[in-house]
């Protein structure tokens, strides 16, 4: 919706016509081309992550703290405080969050987890940051920088209205300063078929650290490459991390076999002259000497460092989420083209495709094609909706969305339905000026 501004009209006869197609339920019949399946999504480039937008975000949680008795620790309002934030922003970029409630030293902590719509919910690869800090500081450097780059970077997905083949999972852990204690909780609380869906997960904890040195976790061989691959284009040499392995968030996924991977920009260690020569900064200084202290504020922060390594996480989850796995082989496409006009914060439309001729329920990864004209496209609710009336959400409204048009692929887990019959596509403008149409969309089995 546009605040106080005009969203610019299609021609009204243009409306009523596509709209009476709408009234008459004129679907025009799936056409059903059994052809060659689409390839599987090549890798997008990820977008620059800017680093003033992440800085803000480092803006905001030092004043939180500085409103919460100077810090963000676990129990205290200033972590909730955080959280309530970082929730905020995701909520309004069309996130489903969970918060996962704990206690830990008699005091309740809060994880949260916000997924991203789509993508295959098989192969989900998550990424995350532990939100609090230690009780004696603001936890700027560790860890509102690991926790503010996750977030641009799921900001990033959002405006990019990303649709990676995997499914997109984002996580704020409690209490990692008391040992790791919130991303155990998630960790031990999944049940396991949901721990062997997660493809992958990526650690951020300390990533602007003053006196930087650009440290690569050597857990999981293709997480790793991943990163070192995107520091090599920047002619900025790495090493592996080794101030403590297993000392953050990584470590409980990684005890249960999921593969992980992260970046880490240095703590209480101190610099060398070798490491000095080839990252700059201060030898015989520690990484961030203000590690655990109450001079951890936003002067705390190497703006380089946290630059590249916000964009070295969005590279990472840009790259890891896109499926090399084989096309569909039997790819049967069903599609229609019918216009379906979508009224402007009003009831629900939808555009059927029937589906016949197949054996069985759909595949765990169904693909569906939608082409929305429409402005302002965070009004849009759409949901997939199955010949069993089950429902499928494809894509929540997301009040801060003002580009255009939803132009994307869709992966569903439909194997719980069965393939033939009519399948609907659903769409709701929940907000009001602005208006669109379904332009077209198809199944690809
Ligand atoms: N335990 C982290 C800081 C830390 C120390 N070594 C490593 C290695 C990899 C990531 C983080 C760390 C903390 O104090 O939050
Ligand atoms: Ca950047
Ligand atoms: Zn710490
Ligand atoms: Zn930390």
């Amino acid at each position: 919706m546009r605040p106080n501004r005009f969203a610019l009209r299609r021609s009204a006869a243009a409306v009523t016509a596509v709209a009476l197609a709408a009234v008459l339920g004129a679907a025009a019949p799936a056409v059903h081309a059994a052809g060659t399946a689409p390839s599987a999504a090549a890798a997008a480039a990820a977008p620059d992550i800017p680093v003033a937008n992440v800085k803000a975000h480092l803006t905001q949680l030092q004043s939180i703290a500085t409103a919460n008795g100077g810090n963000r620790g676990h129990g205290r309002p200033g972590y909730k405080a955080s959280v309530d934030y970082v929730k905020a922003k995701l909520d309004a970029a069309g996130y489903t969050t969970t918060l996962q409630q704990f206690t830990a030293s008699g005091a309740v902590g809060y994880n949260l987890i916000a997924d991203w719509p789509g993508g295959d919910p098989d192969q989900v690869l998550m990424a995350g940051a532990h939100l609090d800090s230690v009780s004696s500081g603001a936890g700027i450097n560790d860890n509102g920088s690991g926790s503010a780059a996750v977030l641009e970077t799921a900001l990033a997905v959002s405006r990019a209205q990303y649709q990676p083949d995997k499914h997109l999972r984002f996580a704020w852990w409690g209490a990692e300063e008391l040992g790791l204690i919130g991303s155990r909780h998630y960790v031990n609380n999944l049940p396991t078929t949901e721990r062997s869906r997660l493809s992958g997960y990526l650690n951020f904890d300390m990533i602007g650290s003053p006196n930087a040195g650009y440290f690569v976790y050597d857990d999981d061989p293709v997480i790793e490459k991943t990163f070192k691959d995107y520091f090599a284009g920047l002619s900025v040499p790495t090493e592996i991390e080794t101030e403590g392995d297993g000392r953050s968030d990584h470590a409980p996924f990684k005890n249960v076999g999921v593969p992980v991977g992260g970046l880490f920009t240095g703590a209480g260690y101190t610099k060398s002259a070798a490491q000095a020569q080839k990252w700059g900064g201060t030898a015989g200084q520690a990484f961030d000497r203000c590690y655990h202290s109450s001079c951890d504020t936003t002067s705390n922060i190497n703006d380089t460092a946290l630059d590249r390594n916000s964009d070295a996480a969005a590279h990472a989850i840009w790259t890891l989420s896109a499926d090399a796995g084989e096309p569909p082989t039997d790819g049967d496409v069903f599609t229609n083209t019918a216009d379906v006009a979508i009224p402007d914060a009003g009831a629900a439309v939808t555009s059927p495709i029937a589906v016949t001729g197949r054996t069985g329920n759909a595949p765990s990864a169904l693909r569906v094609g939608v082409d929305i004209k429409h402005t302002w496209r965070g009004d849009l609710v759409v949901d997939l909706v199955a010949p069993d009336g089950s429902a499928y959400r494809l894509k929540n409204s997301s009040s801060g969305d003002s580009a255009d048009n939803v132009i994307t692929t869709y992966t569903v887990n439909a194997s719980g339905e069965a393939a033939n019959g009519t399948w609907r596509l659903r769409v709701q403008d929940v907000a009001r000026q602005d208006t669109g149409y379904v332009d077209s969309w198809k199944l690809t089995f």
